[in-house]
């Protein structure tokens, strides 16, 4: 599904979405297809208006030459005799020509220029404005983790926000780092790419206008697994996401039915990469586990987080995303199993 997201699935929604004049055409808030020309927050309308006033003077300029072209053509055919006009007449250095096309480009760019500045300034804010939700994105090959700072809780691949209210300034306020190389943090109908640098803080505001599901991926090729850095975002009315928030916020559930395979999985290097809040694991190089069970993904969208693919990944995690940091840990399927029943608890 994915693979379509990049390739045809682009071309399509882009068509699909010209084709209808950008009038939205997907369920309320929801496309499948992530098209930018389908803005469903403040940056990602911006950039969207830029677009479409550049399209259209080029669609101008794409005209006006086309035509001249194609009456040149008709006007001046070779079978015509001298008598009906024959060859175009020659200018040479006609200043008022000359100064004609060298001044209207540069107007044109000089246009194109003010209207993206003016659009950069408004999307660049430093600050994040009064309310605002500030989630910390940190890239890592192939994942991203999300730190609610305050909030006290970390997830990742699934992005959970706010909707905004009418008329407000509060917004979602990301800070994007990474933990290694250079990645692009893109979800098209909520904002521009945010490059993802090491060493540095970069950040983006979302201000959603529709709940609903919002698919991203990493925009800057950061190695082998690259296409599998999947980024969803829900987009939540206030009650719901405060549920969600409640439900992160628990420590890991604790169940004594699966207790062999909570024993099994605290005593195995998993531990040492990965965070399950309340227990002894609390390894920080891979994705926090703690409510597992309340995302749809494993892997950044490499599988979807179903019983039989959730113990394929713990069987084995290099055939489902080879090359991913996550090595084989060498299970029985007996352990396996034990273990998935104990994740599977993971709500
Ligand atoms: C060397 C570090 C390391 C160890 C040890 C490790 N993992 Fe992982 N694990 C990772 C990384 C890195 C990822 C993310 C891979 C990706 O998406 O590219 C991951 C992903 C996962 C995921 C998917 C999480 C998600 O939300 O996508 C599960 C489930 C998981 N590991 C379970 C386990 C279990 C169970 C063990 C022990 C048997 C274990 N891991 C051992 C590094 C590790
Ligand atoms: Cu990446």
């Amino acid at each position: 599904m994915r693979r379509a997201f990049v390739a045809s699935g682009w071309m399509m929604s882009l068509l699909a979405a010209t084709a209808s004049g950008a009038a939205p055409v997907c369920a309320p808030g929801t496309a499948e297809m992530p098209s930018m020309f389908l803005p469903r927050s403040e940056p990602a309308e911006i950039i969207l208006d830029i677009t479409w006033l550049i399209i259209g003077i080029c669609a101008v300029i794409f005209i006006v030459m086309e035509g001249l072209i194609v009456w040149a053509i008709i006007r001046y055919r070779k079978k015509r005799s001298e008598s009906e006009g024959g060859e175009p007449p020659q200018v040479y250095g006609s200043n008022p020509v000359e100064l004609a096309w060298t001044v209207i480009p540069l107007l044109i760019v000089f246009v194109l220029f003010l209207v993206s500045a003016r659009g950069i300034f408004e999307i660049d804010k430093q600050e994040p404005p009064p309310g605002s939700l500030e989630v910390t994105v940190v890239g890592h090959r192939w994942w991203w983790e999300f730190d609610y700072g305050d909030l006290g809780f970390v997830t990742a691949n699934e992005l959970h926000i706010p909707l905004t209210k009418d008329g407000e300034p509060q917004s979602v306020y990301l800070m994007l780092e990474s933990a290694d190389v250079i990645h692009s943090f893109w979800v098209p109908q909520l904002a521009g790419k945010m490059d993802v640098v090491p060493g540095r803080i970069n950040h983006l505001w979302l201000q959603p206008s529709r709940a609903g599901k919002y698919i991203g991926q990493c925009a800057e090729y950061c190695g082998n697994q690259h296409a599998n850095m999947l980024i969803t975002v829900y987009v939540h009315t206030e009650e719901e996401f405060a549920r969600w928030v409640e439900n992160q916020q628990k420590e890991a559930v604790e169940d004594a039915a699966v207790a062999e395979g909570r024993d099994l999985f605290m005593s195995t290097a998993c531990i040492n990469c990965h965070t399950i809040r309340g227990t002894v694991a609390d390894g920080t190089f891979a994705p926090d586990l703690t409510h597992l069970m309340s995302r749809s993904v494993l892997g950044a969208g490499a599988a979807a987080n179903t019983p039989d693919r959730l113990r394929e990944w713990v069987w084995d995690p290099q055939n489902i995303k080879p090359g991913c940091d996550m090595p084989s840990m060498k299970l029985s399927r007996e352990e396996t199993d034990r273990i998935c029943d104990y994740l599977e608890t993971l709500k």
